[in-house]
């Protein structure tokens, strides 16, 4: 039996899970399970690295409990990043995607370098937040803060390197940098001497299913093999993506909803750049895919209610969506304004007010949310058939939106595609194949696929009543307010 700790960190919560391998099934137990919610620290809002660290290690620790572990492997969201000295420390505290304060670096990279030039360089849609932009905003704020760093380390390549003591970079997340080079998936030379980034704080970048060394920082438990799985949790959760016929159309459905499908080599072509899409890298693939707000909003809703005592099962929420009138509240999930408002409630209420009337009952603004995210969906796939020419007779659902039934129900529906949902622990399965092709266990991305099919259970949705959805999708069409698309 082999032994396999897969850490992953979602947007809102972390877990440790055992993976148990007999040679022939996969099987998952959660160990640890935790907050990864960012925490205000002065002007900035921050990822708490330290409790991060920690959990790993409590999680780490429970997996140890019974016996050793063959080997660790950490995915997590993407983009994010410690600086570190050449002491190892941390020169700051990691800041947080959502922290407004990154802007300054898009104003910053837009004196230095078009969009059309990023784009072909690199390949990556535009996200306000990239690292690029994130490094173009620390280093205009705090210039000394570069000359004392020695690595720039992604969240999980450097919590990698708390364990094992090794800076090094793993391709599927650092790609999410958009510094990365599309044409030789290594660091762009000449797009960091263009930002005057030094190029020395950029470790080696190592493939997925490579081995790290040992996690000998571990002393108390052993020290097992730290090895480097698709390290961007959306990579994982694409690496797990059930489908027996490749290319195929997925939805990693969480916090974020990523909408796409995997290509052979980056689409830098015009169309892809003007539907702001993006090619990150994957294992063996490239994942042309879009980010969409994803359920972030529902749970920023849901956050207000229960603050204000108004808490309800999402059981409860989903009933009472179901009940309200369809189509009555549409607006464009992207919009930025969704990105960290103040008040998600009052974010909605405005959006919906532009195109006519806001959302009052609850079930009312769980509809709209719903409704809005399935019709986004629909937009991306056909923008996505139009740039690769495929064309897709399902779509995967995969992550924790993928227990949603009604949002699944409506996704067939609105696409008018069975949908195939689950794993929904996607990231961890995509996580724990990698951790057994870099064991030798399995050969190929084939094998590690096959292997997931028959180690979980997917549900089935087929759609129903998808012309309900076609005059709601053409005034839906109206209100997509994509920055980077032609108009
Ligand atoms: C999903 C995800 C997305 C990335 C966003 C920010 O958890 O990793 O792929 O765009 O978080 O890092």
């Amino acid at each position: 039996m082999l032994r396999v700790a897969a850490v992953d960190l979602g947007a809102s919560s972390g877990r440790v899970m055992l993976g148990l391998y007999d040679g022939a099934r996969l099987t998952l137990e959660e160990r640890h399970r935790f907050s990864t919610r960012p925490v205000q620290m002065g002007n900035h809002l921050c990822t708490d690295v330290a409790q991060l660290h920690a959990h790993v290690l409590r999680g780490l620790d429970a997996c140890h409990q019974d016996s050793r572990l063959d080997a660790v492997g950490i995915d997590g969201w993407a983009v994010d990043f410690g600086l570190v000295n050449d002491r190892g420390e941390l020169v700051a505290p990691p800041r947080h995607y959502r922290d407004p304060g990154h802007e300054a670096g898009v104003v910053r990279a837009g004196q230095l370098i078009s969009s059309d030039e990023l784009f072909l360089e690199t390949g990556i849609q535009h996200l306000p937040f990239n690292t690029i932009y994130q490094l173009l905003a620390l280093q205009s704020e705090a210039p000394d803060l570069m000359s004392r760093t020695a690595w720039l380390l992604l969240l999980p390549d450097l919590l990698n390197f708390f364990l094992t003591g090794i800076p090094r970079a793993e391709f599927t997340n650092a790609t999410t940098t958009q510094l990365v080079s599309a044409e030789t998936g290594d660091w762009s030379e000449k797009l960091l001497a263009r930002l005057g980034l030094p190029r020395r704080m950029f470790p080696d970048i190592a493939a997925p299913g490579a081995t790290l060394g040992p996690a000998r920082r571990l002393t108390a438990v052993g020290a097992p093999q730290v090895v480097h799985v698709a390290s961007h949790d959306t990579a994982s959760a694409v690496v797990a993506v059930p489908a027996r016929r490749q290319p195929c159309l997925y939805i990693s459905s969480g916090t974020w909803s990523l909408v796409g499908t995997t290509v052979p080599s980056p689409i830098t072509s015009l169309p892809a750049a003007k539907s702001n899409f993006s090619n990150e890298g994957g294992v063996g693939h490239y994942r042309l895919l879009k980010n969409v707000m994803g359920l972030w909003i529902l749970q920023e809703v849901q956050r207000e209610w229960a603050a204000a005592d108004q808490a309800l099962s999402l059981a409860q929420l989903l009933r009472e969506a179901e009940e309200s009138p369809p189509f009555a509240h549409l607006f464009d999930p992207d919009h930025p304004r969704f990105l960290h408002p103040p008040s998600m409630l009052a974010a909605i209420r405005e959006a919906c007010e532009e195109g006519g009337r806001a959302p009052r009952e609850r079930g009312e603004v769980v509809r709209a949310i719903l409704e809005s995210l399935v019709l986004k969906y629909r937009w991306v796939v056909e923008e996505l058939a139009r740039i690769t020419g495929y064309s897709f007779d399902a779509v995967h659902v995969v992550g924790g939106g993928s227990q949603n039934a009604l949002l699944s129900q409506w996704t067939a529906d609105c696409l008018n595609l069975p949908v195939f949902a689950g794993p929904a622990e996607a990231s961890a399965w995509g996580n724990a194949v990698m951790q057994l092709v870099a064991l030798g266990e399995l050969g190929s991305l084939d094998e590690a696929r096959e292997l997931i099919r028959t180690s979980v259970d997917i549900r089935v949705y087929e759609p129903r009543a998808s012309e309900m959805w076609e005059e709601p999708y053409k005034r839906f069409c109206d209100l997509v307010s994509d920055p980077h698309r032609a108009s």
